[in-house]
């Protein structure tokens, strides 16, 4: 006799799956549509540009079809040796797929980084489909222009116009690539949703709520590491966590007048964590200068990058 299988292939009918990777400029929306697909949150979400920094697969079950979407962080025109990691990944990202989502941002339009992705694409070989969403927040004569200036550029096999917000055309993005996945087994067990290790989503999510609350050049210069990670007798669990910044000015912000910015952070934090493990957390937050951690290749290991030369 043999163990039952690892995933949880339905027995009847022909199973779908495959690989969608979502690109597109910084804030176009990637990880908010992710987490709407899954239907659960898998990768962080804020209002500031390169909010996602490395690959997040979101895992979707929906007909007879598993779907692993692959969040990349946002496309733009790269500066420090961080940006171009990010970059580099999101690409890699697209071309490790069975077929690409290019999402443009409606309401901000086609231009910057979002034309010069459009650009790019021609010479990827993928199938893509045009995403246009925040269409909450755009009329419909917008979109119709917008869908035949990118249709001109790239060679869209479909256009779906979505609000990853509200959900709204989701549905009929689920029922597509439900049918357009090639034939194949599963990949994951029918529960995963994602697969980020518990650790790195801690961290990730202590760095959106760092996002949140903090400005300008701070989010950008900091990076998150969960250190240490202890399950106690009680089954709560003891979560330490690293926040590097660049300089001694920029612990001072994180901390803020008598530690409550710090605080405020962490609360945020334990309390999401909490709520995804189910389980009472203790989260303990210490801000470290490490001046040159963008130029650290150990910090891209943690963080799931390549090192850019
Ligand atoms: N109104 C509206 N806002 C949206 C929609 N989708 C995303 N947003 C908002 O757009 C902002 C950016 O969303 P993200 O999902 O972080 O965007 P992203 O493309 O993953 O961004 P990066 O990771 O920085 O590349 C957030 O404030 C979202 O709430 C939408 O359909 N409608
Ligand atoms: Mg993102």
């Amino acid at each position: 006799m043999t163990d039952a299988p690892e995933t949880t292939t339905p027995e009847t009918g022909a199973t779908h799956s495959g690989f969608v990777a979502l690109i597109g400029a910084p804030n176009a929306g990637k990880s908010t549509l992710v987490n709407q697909l899954v239907g659960a949150k898998v990768s962080i979400v804020t209002h500031k540009v390169q909010t996602t920094r490395a690959i997040v697969r979101g895992i979707a079950t929906h007909d007879n079809a598993q779907i692993v979407f692959i969040d990349t962080p946002g496309i733009f025109k790269p500066r420090r040796r961080l940006d171009t990691a990010m970059v580099t990944t999101a690409w890699g990202g697209a071309k490790d797929a069975d077929l690409i989502l290019v999402l443009i941002d409606a309401e901000r339009g086609i231009k910057g980084d979002a034309a010069a992705i459009l650009e790019r694409l021609k010479d990827v070989r993928q199938p893509k489909v045009l995403i246009l969403n925040k269409v909450d927040r755009v009329d419909p004569e917008k979109l119709l222009k917008l869908t035949a200036t990118a249709n001109e550029a790239v060679d869209f096999e479909r256009t779906f116009m979505v609000s990853a917000l509200t959900g709204s055309g989701c549905k009929d993005l689920l029922d597509f690539l439900a049918k357009r996945l090639p034939e194949g087994p599963w990949y994951y067990p029918e529960d995963q949703i994602s697969d980020l290790p518990m650790r790195q989503l801690a961290a990730e999510i202590t760095r959106e709520k760092l996002y949140l609350r903090l400005h300008q050049e701070l989010p950008y210069s900091s990076h998150i590491e969960t250190e240490k990670w202890e399950e106690l007798p009680d089954g709560s669990v003891r979560i330490q966590q690293v926040i590097f910044v660049e300089r001694d000015s920029q612990k001072k912000i994180v901390l803020g007048h008598k530690g409550e910015t710090i605080r405020a952070i962490g609360q945020a934090s334990r309390m999401e964590i909490a709520g995804i493990l189910e389980q009472k957390v203790h989260l303990f937050l210490f801000v470290k200068v490490r001046e040159n951690w963008g130029d650290d290749p150990e910090r891209y290991r943690e963080m799931g990058l390549d090192f850019p030369h």
